[in-house]
């Protein structure tokens, strides 16, 4: 087995010093914001997990699903060497991308690329062991920053699995898909996973789960900003807000002050004041059809060449070349 190289082009120290730029402009902002990258430190990366396990959050058993019949079929049509895996994590779903690219005997280098370093780590360390011909190279960096660590003189398939995508706003996805297509040359592939519109009743569900470990993710991103920013925010005293927006076909999730509230972020020495029901937009989860995922990677220079749903029309894979 070789040593998994990890290049670190996004540090601790980077992310710190953007958390204390967006706080700032976040909570100063009218309406208030705060992205939704901010959840995942060690706490929120597991209770993701958890969600991913929920009764209600179907997309991520919908998109194994459709993984577990197409990947073979994928390794064929893209023939790829090297598979880049943008915000990785998922280790299950990149196992099925492996191995149908190791069947097809295509497969020399896997990317993956994550903003956690910890977490790249770990995902690195694993798949070197499991499989010992495969050059690893892990980069640690924002996935909207980090394309061009994705050079390679091989045929390259990208992969942005898990519907991440939707936490983009439009203009966001739209620099994003452009990025990508300029990493690429012409011929090579994107394989990207987005969650559908569908009954708001479920989305809303999905969003705000009877056991309320979705809730408690959310208020994770408090504990983050107390942390990290030495801010006093009381968790408790923000309600969890989920909903959809069907002008935009976006989920929102919300943090909604109960009460007036002061709350000192001292590392910004900024004090940030909430009137009763005052929200922080946390995060916009978009929901797509399959003419809005077409034109937007047209609009970046590809061309969609297969879609393929799970068996309940829930949740696309598309498979686009540039
Ligand atoms: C990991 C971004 C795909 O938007 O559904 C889950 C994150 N937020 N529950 C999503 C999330 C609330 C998730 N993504």
């Amino acid at each position: 087995m070789s040593e998994p190289e990890l290049i670190v082009r996004f540090t601790d120290a980077d992310a710190a010093r953007e958390l204390r730029g967006e706080a700032r402009a976040g909570l100063t902002d009218q309406p208030k914001w705060l992205s939704p990258k901010w959840f995942y430190d060690a706490a929120g990366s597991n209770l993701f997990e958890r969600i991913t396990e929920l009764p209600e959050y179907y997309q991520t058993r919908a998109e194994q699903q459709i993984l577990q019949r197409r990947a073979l079929e994928i390794a064929e049509i893209t023939g790829a060497a090297t598979l880049v895996e943008l915000g990785s994590g998922s280790s299950e779903k990149t196992r099925l991308l492996l191995d149908a690219l190791r069947k097809q005997q295509t497969l020399e280098l896997f990317v993956p690329l994550d903003v956690s370093a910890s977490a790249l780590r770990a995902a690195v360390d694993s798949i070197a062991l499991d499989y010992p011909e495969l050059r690893v190279r892990g980069v640690v960096d924002d996935f909207t920053s980090g394309l061009g660590a994705l050079q390679s003189n091989t045929a390259r398939l990208v992969a942005f699995l898990g519907g991440t995508i939707g936490n983009l706003l439009p203009t966001e996805r739209a620099g994003f898909f452009d990025s990508v297509r300029a990493a690429l040359r012409p011929g090579e592939w994107l394989l990207l996973g987005t969650d559908l519109v569908k009954d708001p009743r479920r989305l809303v569900a999905a969003y705000d789960d009877a056991q309320g470990v979705t809730a408690e993710f959310n208020r994770n991103v408090l504990h983050v900003l107390n942390r990290e920013l030495g801010a006093d925010f009381a968790p408790g005293e923000f309600d969890h807000v989920a909903l959809w927006n069907a002008e935009q076909e976006w989920i929102e999730m919300r943090l909604r002050a109960r009460r007036p509230l002061r709350v000192r972020l001292a590392e910004l020495a900024l004090d940030v004041d909430f009137t009763a029901g005052e929200e922080i937009r946390t995060e916009i989860s978009a929901k797509f059809r399959r003419d809005r995922v077409h034109d937007e990677l047209a609009a970046a220079g590809f061309r969609l060449h297969r879609w393929w749903l799970d068996d309940a029309g829930d949740f696309a894979l598309s498979l686009a070349v540039a």
